[in-house]
């Protein structure tokens, strides 16, 4: 078993623990076919009640390896992105089909696969620390691991607003955009996990505090007004013709972003809203096989994880100047991989 992540049993619960704080719990393949592995095993253990996810030594878990996609596509290894995302996927979708409930408790960052691995659980735990967002767009991926799915689900078009900027949920915000499902004290973890094990997770609701009011109520009406607009060109009109601060930088936010991304990730996200979960990780892996072999995410992979530097050049530079026709490509009916087919048959 992979040493980064910690498999065990401990009263009711089979316990799956990601212990690779040096990458923020970034998951590599071997992490992936870990986590599976254990879902696997627990699943049918009469032991087993539900299964329980953490990493509680730093932060839930920043994302997927995509430094490690970047160089092995700079090393001409074209088949490793398609291998990783379909054996990510097909654990994220294991995870929304587990017959016992599975409880994540996130405390810390939680970005892109993270989500995947905590929101299609049945109990999802955040502390006042918790910090939810799918920032994709900055390094030219878009919303994938089911949220293509699941953000356009999310109350109003909070959905779209993340998943095209990238905003960040914490605390109890998460459990109003619909991510987590109880917001629980930080300092009560040691207690939660202790009852959890011993009990079940009937416990659950006796450790979840009352929510304070969603820091973005305010914004909800723009928030709403402007990304359930029937494209991307329009959202930023409609932020551009509301004027107000918050429509500002919002507006900022989405222009530092890849512009081709945006767009992208905007049509995986409609897209999604008439999917099932097995049809969105298909139409995920199909896209990701194709934009991790684009300039464009070696370019925000490079400003934002390797040189950190922050200061992407991305082409084009304007969301203007996307050519639609580039984005329909990325679409195009194609026939299926072995890894597309295997997903949809589930
Ligand atoms: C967008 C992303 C990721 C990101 C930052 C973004 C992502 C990811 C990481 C990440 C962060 C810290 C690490 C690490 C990876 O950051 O997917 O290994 O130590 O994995 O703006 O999509």
């Amino acid at each position: 078993m992979d040493q980064e992540v910690q498999v065990w049993r401990e009263g009711r619960a089979g316990r799956i623990r990601l212990q690779r704080p040096q990458a923020l719990n970034a998951l590599n393949l071997g992490m992936i076919q870990s986590i599976h592995e254990a879902l696997n095993l627990f699943s049918v253990d009469p032991d087993v009640h539900f299964l329980l996810i953490d990493a509680p030594e730093r932060g839930f878990c920043a994302g997927g390896d995509v430094r490690g996609i970047r160089a092995a596509a700079l090393a001409d290894d074209r088949s490793a992105a398609r291998i990783f995302f379909a054996a990510e996927y097909k654990l994220n979708q294991a995870i929304a089909a587990c017959p016992k409930p599975f409880v994540a408790l996130v405390d810390g960052v939680c970005m892109g696969g993270g989500i995947g691995i905590s929101v299609h659980g049945s109990h999802r735990i955040a502390t006042e620390r918790a910090m939810f967002a799918m920032p994709e767009t900055a390094i030219a991926l878009f919303p994938d691991v089911g949220t293509s799915y699941l953000l356009p689900r999310l109350p109003g078009a909070l959905g779209f607003y993340m998943g095209l900027t990238g905003a960040r949920m914490v605390g109890a915000d998460a459990v109003h955009a619909g991510l987590a499902t109880h917001f629980v004290r930080r300092e009560s973890l040691p207690a939660l996990e202790a009852a959890l094990v011993r009990d079940g997770v009937a416990v659950v609701a006796a450790f979840a505090e009352p929510l304070p009011a969603f820091s973005l109520a305010a914004a909800r009406p723009v928030i709403d007004l402007a990304f359930s607009a029937p494209s991307v060109a329009d959202i930023m009109a409609r932020l551009a013709a509301d004027g107000g601060a918050f429509a500002q930088e919002t507006l900022a936010i989405l222009r530092l972003h890849s512009p081709s991304a945006v767009h992208w990730s905007f049509a995986i996200l409609r897209a999604g809203a008439h999917r099932s979960l097995p049809e969105a990780l298909a139409a995920e892996l199909a896209l990701a096989v194709q934009v991790t072999s684009l300039p464009e995410f070696f370019e925000g992979v490079r400003a934002v994880l390797v040189d950190k530097d922050r200061a992407p050049h991305w082409q084009p530079a304007r969301l203007e100047d996307v050519d639609p026709a580039a984005i329909n490509a990325l679409f195009a009916d194609r026939p299926p991989a072995p890894e597309t087919a295997a997903l949809s048959d589930r």
